[in-house]
């Protein structure tokens, strides 16, 4: 037995000696004390041995645990030092390193006209509608009275998805889908961009934004229309703006009308913005053709209405004096951040 016990001191101070982490450790202390450990085996086997024996070999089971465990905590206390090191070598943050710089962003000009030009309507008790950008031909054209082959369609050429979807050239067409859907009284306002095969200049990009309004209730007149914009326009640009109305023509609307408002950034003595004229036209309106209500379902004996679709990105150049319609678009951040 005493011979026994020796030799297990000895394998077991051999293997605490080889170990390599603190998992090898704990591995080996389970084997010699765990419940189930050799020397555990050991103390509980003592009762076989004659009874002068048992205190001798007690003791001498109790010495060896004593050992081992001491050298097991020391070998413990090591690897746990080290393994500490070196995780806070890995973990280390180098403090001296100076923060990076948090730029803000900032909404771009389109996006604060349409939300200020929305705020305007919303207060007006307009209701906000959305459209899809790619469009049935039908929606687009025929059914605002541009029947195939009506020249207009040549002024608004466009892509085509197909002959019978394509990107919609303005957001008249959800006149027809709001009508479609609703009943009168209908006051909405619908903003979102829309496509021509427009040459790019100053004024003029190949996808622009509109917003739509439509009006449709009992005793709609046009009155009604060149108030609810004048209140607009003075609301937007400030309360000096003059707004001016110009006969103008739409299949879906009759009478049609421009509305052009005197230029912010000169105050009406022309320069660059409004190409020296004093006013810059923002939108087209009018009356909603009887035919176009009819084709929606709408009786036009009993009701009546107006519509009208604003350029927004114009209205944000006048807003904020911008020259060239092209920097809405580039990207530019010193051309941004000034707003
Ligand atoms: C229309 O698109 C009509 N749907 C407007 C309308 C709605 C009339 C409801 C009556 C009733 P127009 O093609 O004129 O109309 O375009 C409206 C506005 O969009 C113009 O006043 C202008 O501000 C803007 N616009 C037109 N083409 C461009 C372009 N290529 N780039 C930027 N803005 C443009």
């Amino acid at each position: 037995m005493q011979e026994e016990i020796k030799r297990l001191e000895k394998e077991a101070q051999e293997a605490i000696g080889s170990a390599k982490d603190t998992g090898a450790l704990e591995a080996i202390r389970v084997k010699y004390f765990g419940k189930k450990g050799v020397l555990t085996a050991l103390l509980r086997s003592m009762g076989a041995l004659p009874t002068g024996e048992r205190p001798k070999v007690g003791q001498m089971v109790n010495e060896t645990s004593q050992r081992l465990e001491g050298l097991l905590e020391n070998r413990l206390a090591i690897f746990q030092k080290a393994e500490k090191q070196q995780r806070l070598a890995e973990e280390a943050i180098d403090i001296t390193i100076p923060a990076r710089e948090m730029r803000l962003g900032r909404l771009h000009p389109l996006t604060l006209v349409y939300q200020t030009t929305r705020d305007i309507f919303l207060g007006m008790g307009f209701e906000v509608r959305e459209g899809p950008e790619v469009e049935w031909e039908k929606y687009n054209f025929e059914m605002l009275n541009i029947p195939e082959n009506h020249p207009s369609r040549d002024m608004q050429d466009t892509f085509y998805i197909t002959d019978k979807i394509l990107l919609r050239t303005h957001t008249s067409p959800v006149q027809v889908r709001t009508m479609l859907a609703q009943k009168p009284p209908i006051r909405m306002i619908c903003p979102g961009r829309v496509y021509r095969v427009d040459e790019v200049d100053a004024t003029h990009s190949p996808m622009f934004h509109q917003i739509e309004g439509l009006v449709v209730d009992k005793g709609i007149t046009m009155g009604d229309l060149k108030g609810v914009l004048d209140v607009f326009a003075k609301a937007l640009f400030g309360p000096a703006t003059r707004t001016r109305f110009r006969a103008s023509y739409f299949p879906f609307t009759e009478p049609s009308a421009e509305m052009d408002v005197s230029c912010s950034v000169c105050g009406g003595e022309g320069c660059r913005v409004c190409k020296g004229t004093g006013f810059i036209e923002i939108m087209g309106a009018g009356m909603v053709h009887t035919s176009v209500l009819q084709g929606c379902g709408i009786d036009p004996r009993v009701y009546s209405g107006f519509a009208f679709g604003m350029g927004l990105d114009r209205m944000a150049n006048m807003k904020y004096g911008i020259a060239d319609i092209r920097l809405l678009y580039e990207n530019d951040i010193r051309f941004l951040e000034q707003f």
